[in-house]
C-alpha cells in the first residue's frame, strides 16, 4: 500500500476501502506519521476542491466519513507511538439543546487529521460540562458548533461560564454553524468564527500559533 493510493482513497472518498488500506499500510510496517500526512494531503486536496466548486457539501460530508473510518485504525497506531504532531488541545461540540453533529463531525475529523489532540463532547452539551473538560484536559481552544438561531445564544452562555471560572483569557473560543457570522460570534463572546470546517482549520491553526 503506497502513499499515493492513500491520499487517492480519501480524493475519490473511498469511505469503504480506506480502513483496509490504512490497516495495510501499517501492517507493511509504514509509520503511522506518514500515513497521517497522505491522508492530509487527500483532505487538503478535497478542500480544495470545495473551495473551487468542484465537490459540495456531500463529498465534503463524504470525506470526513472517509478520515473518520480511516481513523478508526490509525488513532490507536498514533496514539502508541510516542511523537505527536501537535500538542495543542481542542475540546470541540455542539451547543446545549442543539443536536446537529455533522458539521461538527467534519471539523473534527479535518483536527483530528491535522494532528491536533480533539476531545470531541458531543452534541447538546451544557456550558459546564466544558468548563469541567477545559480544567481537565487544559484544552487551550473551544470550538463550538450551533445549527439553531434559538440556540446560538449558548455560546455566551459558554464564554460566561468560561469567566466565572477564571479561565476566559486561558482559552480560545472559535464557534461556526449557518445562523452564525464573524460580527454575531464576536457579540456572544468568542473570539473568532468561519464559514467552514476547511477554513476552520486553517483559523484554528492560527489561534494555536501556526
Ligand atoms: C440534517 C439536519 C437535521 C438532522 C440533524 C442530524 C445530525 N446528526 O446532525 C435532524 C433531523 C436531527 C434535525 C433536527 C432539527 N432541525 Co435540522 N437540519 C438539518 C439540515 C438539513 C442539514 C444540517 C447539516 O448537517 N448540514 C451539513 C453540514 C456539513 O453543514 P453545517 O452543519 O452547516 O456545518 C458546516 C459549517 O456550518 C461549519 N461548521 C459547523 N459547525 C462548526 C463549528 C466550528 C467551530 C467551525 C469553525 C465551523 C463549523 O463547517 C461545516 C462544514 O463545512 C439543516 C438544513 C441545512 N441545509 O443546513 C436543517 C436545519 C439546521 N434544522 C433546522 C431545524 C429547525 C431543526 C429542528 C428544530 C426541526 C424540528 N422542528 O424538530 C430539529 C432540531 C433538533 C435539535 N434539538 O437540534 C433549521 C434551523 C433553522 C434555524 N436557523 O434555527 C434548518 C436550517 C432547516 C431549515 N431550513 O429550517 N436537523
Amino acid at each position: 500500500m503506497d502513499f499515493e493510493k492513500l491520499t487517492e482513497l480519501i480524493i475519490e472518498l473511498e469511505v469503504d476501502d480506506i480502513e483496509a488500506a490504512v490497516k495495510e499500510a501499517l501492517e507493511d510496517g509504514k509509520d503511522p506519521f506518514d500515513v497521517l500526512s497522505a491522508l492530509t494531503k487527500g483532505m487538503d486536496e478535497v478542500g480544495k476542491r470545495y473551495e473551487e466548486k468542484e465537490y459540495y457539501l456531500t463529498e465534503l460530508v463524504l470525506a470526513g466519513e472517509t478520515m473518520k473510518e480511516a481513523f478508526k485504525v490509525l488513532q490507536p497506531a498514533l496514539a502508541a507511538s510516542d511523537r505527536s504532531v501537535d500538542k495543542t488541545k481542542i475540546i470541540l461540540a455542539t451547543v446545549k439543546g442543539d443536536n446537529h453533529d455533522i458539521g461538527k463531525n467534519i471539523l473534527g475529523s479535518l483536527l483530528l487529521s491535522s494532528g491536533f489532540e480533539l476531545h470531541d463532547l458531543g452534541m447538546d452539551v451544557d456550558a459546564d460540562v466544558i468548563v469541567d473538560k477545559v480544567k481537565e484536559t487544559g484544552a487551550t481552544i473551544i470550538a463550538l458548533s450551533s445549527l439553531l438561531t434559538m440556540t446560538v445564544e449558548q455560546i455566551k452562555s459558554v464564554h460566561e461560564a468560561l469567566k466565572v471560572a477564571g479561565l476566559r483569557d486561558s482559552v480560545k473560543l472559535i464557534v461556526g454553524g449557518a445562523p452564525l457570522n464573524m460580527e454575531l460570534a464576536k457579540r456572544l463572546g468568542a473570539d473568532d468564527f468561519a464559514d467552514d470546517a476547511v477554513d476552520g482549520v486553517r483559523h484554528i491553526k492560527a489561534l494555536a500559533g501556526k
